[in-house]
């Protein structure tokens, strides 16, 4: 069965939005393309399978009693993204419902495998938005956010065929929801580093995301005598080595800006405004909080003396989550069951389970990843790693099963 995840993992990673390189962006023909595959697999595995109002792509293998466990993690990419980060995780599920549906077996509870249509924000910059939605905790506010081309959500919504008034109303009742599993690459090199395949998350940081920037005074960049300049991009990059240093001087910090832009962008123009992103994160949320707001108030310290106006847009908090100690527990015996050792470990890279932690309990596998390589080309995983991962998933249901029968 890993053989064929992996291929699967191959096929999906041509379904891109750029040449030559793995760009899924939520909304996009790439990404219709990609539901379109897992949900023929889903259906081979005997699942009934559709899309909920953000586009979500969910499919559900009846149970012969009641309630419903997820699995599932996402379906969308970075910019040049490896082959595995999301992807895999929704590929094992359907590889281990594929395992019951071929056997005839029907487990004391419904299953739900949920490739979910937005976690990593690349277009809209807000993380997390397909499983905010699937647990019922979408922010309405974000519908008015704009993407790189001034499209709103609420419009990539609709053209993707989903419902944007519908967001809010997305998930079932709680009680409806078991519990939930993601399988993911670790995305980072302990388990490498450890000789280990797999391991089991303990909690995932807590992120926030914001757009900084300044507005100063474009200008002539022949003309304008150095010290009457107001040089936004020269605020950003003073604001871009405030966000490292700030970041360093906090134990489990990091600070990123992965993003920065100047307008008007002519090489013989002084820009009269830059926006940089920030992504921010911690294992404490008062640690984070006060990391944020520290760098809030050096951007009004650095406009005030470059005389520029700041701005500051707090696109999204999202608090550390601990993971189930009780789910997790049982997938750590799933573990043991399949390799000789079990390996508790924290995650700085977010997922789909820190916010499905919210609405029930929640568990993640880490699968070793190549060198910790992830967000990148080079993002590998050995198909060894991931037929170990089936094969903990699987065991993992059995003894939920037997936990419920
Ligand atoms: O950014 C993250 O941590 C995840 O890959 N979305
Ligand atoms: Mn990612
Ligand atoms: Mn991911």
């Amino acid at each position: 069965m890993a053989g064929s995840v992996m291929e699967r993992c191959e096929l999906l990673s041509k379904l891109s939005e750029e040449p030559h390189v793995l760009t899924r962006p939520y909304g996009s023909r790439a990404m219709g393309e990609a539901n379109e595959a897992v949900a023929r697999w889903m259906r081979e595995a005997g699942m009934n399978v559709r899309q909920d109002a953000v586009g979500n792509l969910i499919g559900r293998y009846e149970g012969a009693g009641g309630g419903t466990f997820v699995l599932g993690s996402h379906l969308d990419t970075v910019r040049a993204a490896g082959k595995y980060d999301g992807v895999l995780g929704v590929l094992v599920a359907v590889a281990c419902v594929q395992r019951l549906h071929v056997r005839g077996e029907r487990l004391p509870f419904s299953v739900e495998v949920v490739g979910f249509a937005d976690e990593e924000g690349l277009r809209f910059g807000t993380a997390f938005l397909g499983s905010s939605v699937y647990a019922g905790l979408f922010d309405g506010r974000l519908l008015d956010l704009e993407d790189g081309d001034g499209e709103s959500l609420r419009d990539a919504v609709l053209n993707f065929g989903g419902d944007p008034e519908a967001l809010a109303r997305g998930a079932r009742e709680a009680s409806d929801f078991l519990g939930y599993c993601e399988v993911h690459i670790e995305q980072g090199p302990v388990l490498e580093d450890l000789g280990l395949q797999v391991g089991v998350v303990t909690s995932i940081n807590g992120q926030s995301r914001v757009r900084a920037g300044f507005a100063g005074h474009a200008g002539h960049a022949g003309t304008v005598p150095m010290k009457m300049r107001k040089d936004a991009l020269c605020a950003a990059a003073e604001l871009v080595l405030e966000v490292e240093k700030a970041a360093r001087s906090r134990p489990g910090a990091v600070g990123t800006v992965g993003e920065i832009s100047a307008q008007p962008g002519a090489g013989n123009v002084i820009p009269g405004e830059a926006f940089v992103s920030l992504d921010l994160r911690h294992p404490e949320d008062e640690v984070r909080g006060r990391l944020r707001d520290h760098l809030e108030d050096q951007t009004r310290k650095i406009a005030a003396v470059r005389g520029c106006e700041p701005v500051w847009k707090a696109h999204q908090e999202i608090p550390a989550a601990r993971m189930d100690p009780q789910l997790s527990g049982l997938l750590g015996r799933a573990v043991e069951e399949v390799v000789p050792a079990v390996h508790r470990l924290p995650s700085g890279a977010g997922h789909d389970a820190a916010l499905m932690a919210a609405r029930c309990p929640a568990a993640l596998l880490f699968v070793r990843c190549e060198r910790g390589i992830s967000h990148h080309p080079a993002e590998a995983v050995a198909e060894e790693d991931v037929e170990v991962a089936i094969a903990v998933t699987a065991r993992f249901l059995e003894l939920l099963a037997r936990d419920r029968a």
